[in-house]
Parts: C-alpha cells; sequence; structure tokens
C-alpha cells in the first residue's frame, strides 16, 4: 500500500513493546497470540514503518533476569536497534503486574514495598537512559485503592510526592537528561486510582520540589474513561507547558480501558486532537499505547499499528483542508469579529477600567438573539471528515 499516508521517522510515531507485543490476554480470556521477543518486535515496528520504540522494564529485561541475562537482552536489543534505525523516546517502569504491587507502589502502606519500588525505578531509569530515553513516563496503575479504609488519600499523596521528588534528585544526581511524565488513569486496576486524571496531575506537580522536571503524559482512553474531553486535557497541559509524551488510542466513554487503534472510534474527537497537535507545533512522539483487537493475529496486529499511524496522517489532512478552507474561514471570522467597543477594558486591571466598565451599556437582549451559525461550521467540519469537501 504505497500511498501519500505512509509514516514516516520525521511523524515520530512509536509503539510500547507491550502494544504490538500484546498476546491478547484479558480478564476473561488466556493468550490468544504467541509471544514476541523484544528484538522480534523491533523488526516488526520497522516493517510497519514506526520511529521508536518505548518500554516498561520488565517488558525488555523479565523482573528475575540475572545480570548476565540483562546484558545479553540489552545488547541483543541494542543491535536490533542499531539493524532498524528505530530509537528509545521513552521508558518507564512496570509498577504494576508483580504482586509485590498489588497495592500500590510508591503509595503501598509497606515502606519495604515503597523502598523496593524506588530501588526497581532507579534501576529502569538507568536502562531507558542507557537505551536513549529522554522522556520516563510514572503510571501509578496500581496507586489506588478498593476501600479508602486502608489510608487517607493524603498520606497516598504525600507518599507520591516524596516518591518523586527522590526519584527528581536521583536524575539530577546521575546528570541525567531525562524528564518525568506522569499519566493518569481513573481506575482499573484498582477500584480507585489516586491522580485519577490529567488535571489532578497538573495540579500534583506543582506541589514538587520539581516542577519544572515534571509534566503529564494523557492519554486518550483515560480521559474518556472518565467522560472528559480529551483535547481541553491536552490543550490545558500545553499551555501549562507540561505536555512531554501523550499515549493516543481510542475508547467509548465510561467503560474500561479499551487502548483501541488511533481513531477508531470517535473520529471527531481524533480530529480535533490531531489539528491541535499540528496547529500548536508538538514536537514530541506520537505514542500509540493501544493493542490490536483480541480476534487478531499477527498479520493483524500489523494492520493496527499501520492504521494507528494512517489514521493520524489522514486527519493531519484533514485539519490542513479545514484550516485552508474558506467557507469555514469565513465563519471563524464572522464568530470572532470584535468591533473595538470593548478595548478600554481588556487586559489587567486598572481603577480607570473598572469605573469605565461598570458605567457600560450593553444591548443584552440583542447579544442573546445572536445567531452563531456554528451548525454550519460543525456541519462543514463533519463534511470534510466525510470527504466530500
Ligand atoms: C497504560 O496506559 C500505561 C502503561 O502502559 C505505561 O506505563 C504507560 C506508558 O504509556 N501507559
Ligand atoms: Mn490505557
Ligand atoms: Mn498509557
Amino acid at each position: 500500500m504505497t500511498d501519500r499516508y505512509q509514516p514516516k521517522p520525521e511523524h515520530k510515531f512509536t509503539f510500547g513493546l507491550w502494544t504490538v507485543g500484546s498476546v491478547g490476554r484479558d480478564p476473561f480470556g488466556e493468550p490468544v497470540r504467541s509471544r514476541l521477543s523484544p528484538v522480534e518486535l523491533v523488526y516488526l515496528l520497522a516493517e510497519v514503518g514506526a520511529y521508536g520504540v518505548n518500554f516498561h522494564d520488565n517488558d525488555l529485561v523479565p523482573i528475575d533476569a540475572t545480570p548476565a541475562e540483562r546484558d545479553r537482552i540489552v545488547a541483543e536489543f541494542k543491535k536490533a536497534l542499531r539493524d532498524t534505525g528505530l530509537v528509545v523516546p521513552m521508558a518507564t517502569t512496570n509498577l504494576f503486574s508483580d504482586p509485590i504491587f498489588k497495592d500500590g507502589a510508591f503509595t503501598s502502606n509497606d515502606p519495604r514495598v515503597r523502598a523496593y519500588a524506588l530501588q526497581k525505578t532507579m534501576r529502569a531509569i538507568d536502562l531507558g537512559v542507557e537505551l536513549g530515553a529522554k522522556v520516563y513516563v510514572f503510571w501509578g496503575g496500581r496507586e489506588g485503592v478498593e476501600t479508602d479504609a486502608v489510608r487517607n488519600p493524603v498520606d497516598a499523596l504525600k507518599r507520591m510526592r516524596e516518591a518523586l521528588n527522590f526519584l527528581c534528585e536521583y536524575v539530577i544526581d546521575q546528570g541525567y537528561d531525562l524528564k518525568f511524565a506522569l499519566e493518569a488513569k481513573p481506575n482499573e486496576p484498582r477500584g480507585d486510582i489516586y491522580l485519577a486524571t490529567t488535571g489532578h496531575m497538573l495540579a500534583f506537580i506543582e506541589t514538587l520540589d520539581h516542577p519544572e522536571m515534571v509534566g503529564v503524559n494523557p492519554e486518550v482512553a483515560h480521559e474518556h474513561m472518565a467522560g472528559l474531553n480529551f483535547l481541553h486535557a491536552v490543550a490545558q497541559a500545553w499551555e501549562a507547558g507540561k505536555l512531554f509524551h501523550i499515549d493516543l488510542n481510542d475508547q467509548a466513554f465510561c467503560r474500561y480501558d479499551q487502548d483501541l487503534r488511533f481513531g477508531s472510534h470517535n473520529i471527531k474527537a481524533a480530529f480535533f486532537l490531531v489539528k491541535f497537535l499540528e496547529d500548536v507545533g508538538y514536537q514530541g512522539s506520537r505514542h500509540f499505547d493501544a493493542h490490536a483487537y483480541r480476534t487478531e493475529d499477527y498479520e493483524g496486529v500489523k494492520e493496527f499499528a499501520r492504521g494507528c499511524m494512517r489514521t493520524y496522517l489522514i486527519l493531519k489532512e484533514k485539519g490542513e483542508r479545514w484550516n485552508a478552507d474558506p467557507e469555514i474561514q469565513a465563519l471563524l471570522a464572522e464568530i470572532n469579529a470584535d468591533d473595538g467597543s470593548t478595548d478600554p477594558f481588556k487586559g489587567r486591571y486598572t481603577p480607570e477600567k473598572a469605573a469605565a466598565l461598570k458605567m457600560a451599556t450593553f444591548d443584552r437582549v440583542a447579544l442573546g438573539q445572536r445567531g452563531l451559525a456554528y451548525e454550519r461550521l460543525d456541519q462543514l467540519t463533519i463534511e470534510i471528515l466525510l470527504g466530500v469537501r
């Protein structure tokens, strides 16, 4: 399939080892695909045209690997990266699979678990940096509760803050060129997960000792699980200078984490997201944290990966058409017209502005009756998405 929607390195499309490497296990079913090695997954990603590959520590090095096994695995992985040209923009720690983390990692009630989580994360950071990662994601999949009887949520926040402050100091002490990206999710696998949305994370970052080192990694599915507008979360993160990474996929609202192929469920939301990322010049990875349907074999997994990237590129082109559409741009100009009558009141407060504004007159009824042509604007958007404009 050769057309203008072929992925290129400059698109910065990345996948985690765990995405195309998903063997299709789910809470109600055993694996449906054989497990591929990290090296095989690198070649699969190279075949479909990805730019980079991300990993949790244990996606690459099993938790019980000996130092010699670790070194062999890392050497083989590095060779595959050299052979294919793929890079590793992001790494992260698996602080959710092993039973030790059954009641959380950094927020666990057991100080030995909290200490082990720090040790594991420092070693995983070393591994990620060794392979070239510049962004380190923290997804606290087990940092939560089924019952709030077990701990005061304030204690959980304090433990999370202490852990991240410690790890920021570790990165500084090691001289690593690494930024942290916090990924929110409202629930699953825990009944309720702390710091449930990107908004919670943005507020929490400001309470850290090194907030400048820490941003967010919003995921489409996770904000949708909470019934939220993902673009608004991304825009607020961007405006705050905190959009350090992004997890792209798709998801029905208020449902379990489906991690669907990008753009496969809510095409309009995906369109406005891609248009935003391209309009503002987002320079980070376009990371697809998603997996193929359980029905698929590895040819289907490749189609899943190609589909994520193709849909992104098609929507990127649709965004360019939207920006260039004369009728849309005329409507936007009309909608956002400013007759200059409020200029005296704009900008920072002054007593003079307040006094003048309090004396100003407004035709409230006429302003309330003004038609805004949003139906036409949205219909034109839909027609671009449907391919008739
Ligand atoms: C799940 O959405 C999480 C984990 O897969 C990983 O820690 C993170 C990185 O994208 N996303
Ligand atoms: Mn997810
Ligand atoms: Mn994710």
